[in-house]
């Protein structure tokens, strides 16, 4: 039996291994890894490159409702087609639930949004601001056995926040349904209140983002969170984690025999606070939660991602425009940095960053980066068929010029926004042909696929939420 396609003369590697060998693929599947393999009907040389599972980001936020007045960038068209550029193959944006509304109706506006339009596969997580009876005793239950197992709690934002009563709620829903409850953990009153502090005073620059939102309001709400589950006994991902105080508290859980998991992002690797310290409004550029930090906080995060604090490392894309009312410079923005939307571009950019600053430089393996990249976030969120290459696997493959040298800048990227953080970081090693359950949508750097080549999955429940008992 001849293949669709043969991967051919290309080094593989897995989480675990590394080897040579052809990739046949059939029917969207990986159908045999070896040599000799016979006839296809397209044959891809990638000889001097690595043929890697697709990425997999497990944290972006796409098409999301905003607040009055503000847009993110990227639709799923955009979003996913930036994605695909970068080397992945799934994404898994949040459908976040609206107050007042049945969460099932949000869920079909954001599956019609992503209807016919991605280039990647795309795997939604939910996000609960409103537990209500008929969400805690009904939709969430239902929606987890229908494939969407993991669901985002927020410590902070007006209309998203959850008490802690609320958060041990919803984690005991998770516990009962085997789904996995991912946080993000920042202390909102403390927040509330040194932002009134540092706007009374006029500090209201975009670098003062940073000021109100300092270490300890994240190590507080990690450690808050932690200590909820372990009451629980539910596992937790705390994701977004931007520096070592907060890295304790997960390793100090772990050891105490918690199932608590960790994710970090290439903010956190790559930039720091005093990049908020921009002229005039640019520090608006790099405003995110939990924001960058320093030096010292960026070792430590590497020193997560060699030691296992972390097992996924996703981009927390969360695209705004710049030069934008509806973006980054929103009226309301130059009033104070509250009004400044969180978030940055980088789906496209997460892996050559990881690729080029880790392997590259000799911090991680080959085989850590595709762990960090696809394998632990498809081991994670139950997306069984997916994150390795191995025989009766989906066909979601990146290949990889390791020596290409790049220097990323807006004008190579994909995404819907006008800028990207990582402007001049210069790179080496970059994904030039991504390929989705078989069907090749980027081939040397050209789009091939239409829109559409991607879709939605539903997934399993993860080994990893299993209560620890
Ligand atoms: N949290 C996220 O997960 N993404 C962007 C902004 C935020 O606060
Ligand atoms: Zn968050
Ligand atoms: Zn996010």
């Amino acid at each position: 039996m001849s293949y669709d396609l043969i991967i051919a003369g290309g080094t593989v590697a897995t989480a675990s291994d590394t080897f040579n060998c052809d990739v046949g693929i059939r029917e969207g599947r990986i159908a045999a890894l070896g040599h000799d393999l016979g006839a296809a009907d397209r044959r891809i040389d990638a000889s001097g490159k690595l043929v890697l599972p697709g990425g997999i980001d497990s944290h972006v936020h796409i098409s999301q409702p905003s607040g009055e007045g503000i847009v993110m960038a990227d639709d799923f068209a955009s979003g996913t087609l930036s994605a695909a550029f970068g080397g992945n193959t799934t994404v898994m944006p949040f459908c976040v639930q609206e107050k007042g509304t049945p969460l099932r109706r949000t869920l079909r506006e954001y599956h019609a949004k992503a209807e016919g339009c991605c280039y990647t596969d795309v795997s939604f997580h939910l996000v609960i601001s409103e537990p209500s009876e008929q969400v805690l005793g009904q939709d969430l239950p239902a929606l987890i056995e229908d494939g969407y197992t993991s669901f985002k709690v927020f410590m902070t934002y007006e209309g998203l926040a959850l008490a802690d009563y609320e958060m041990l709620q919803v984690m005991s829903v998770a516990r009962e349904t085997g789904a996995l409850v991912m946080v993000h953990a920042e202390n909102y009153d403390a927040i509330r209140f040194l932002t009134q502090r540092l706007e009374q005073g006029g500090k209201i620059a975009p670098k003062f983002h940073g000021t109100s939102r300092p270490i300890p309001v994240e190590r507080e709400a990690t450690h808050r969170a932690i200590s909820l589950a372990e009451l629980i006994d539910v596992p937790v991902m705390i994701v977004h984690v931007s520096n070592r105080e907060a890295m304790e508290e997960i390793a100090r859980a772990r050891s105490r025999g918690l199932k608590v998991y960790g994710e970090t992002c290439p903010q956190y690797l790559v930039l720091t606070e005093a990049d908020m310290d921009g002229l005039n409004m640019e520090g608006t550029k790099y405003v995110c939660s939990p924001p960058p930090r320093d030096h010292a906080s960026q070792a430590a995060c590497w020193e997560g991602l060699q030691n296992g604090v972390f097992q996924t490392f996703s981009s927390d894309h969360c695209p705004f425009r710049y030069d934008d009312p509806a973006g980054k410079l929103n009226p309301k923005g130059r009033t104070s940095f509250r009004w400044v939307p969180n978030g940055i571009p980088g789906v496209e950019t997460r892996l050559p960053i990881l690729f080029s600053e880790g392997v590259g430089k000799g911090r991680i393996s080959l085989n850590q980066f595709v762990a960090l990249s696809a394998t632990n976030h498809a081991k994670m969120y139950g997306l069984t068929k997916k994150g390795s290459i191995a025989v009766g696997m989906d066909a979601d493959i990146a290949i990889w010029d390791p020596e290409r040298e790049v220097t990323i800048g807006q004008s190579l990227l994909h995404h819907g926004s006008d800028y990207t953080p990582y402007e001049g970081i210069a790179v080496r090693g970059w994904p030039v042909t991504t390929i989705v359950r078989g069907q090749v949508v980027v081939c040397d750097g050209v789009l091939e696929a239409r829109p559409g080549a991607g879709r939605h999955v539903a997934r399993d429940r993860s080994a990893f939420a299993r209560p620890a008992g």
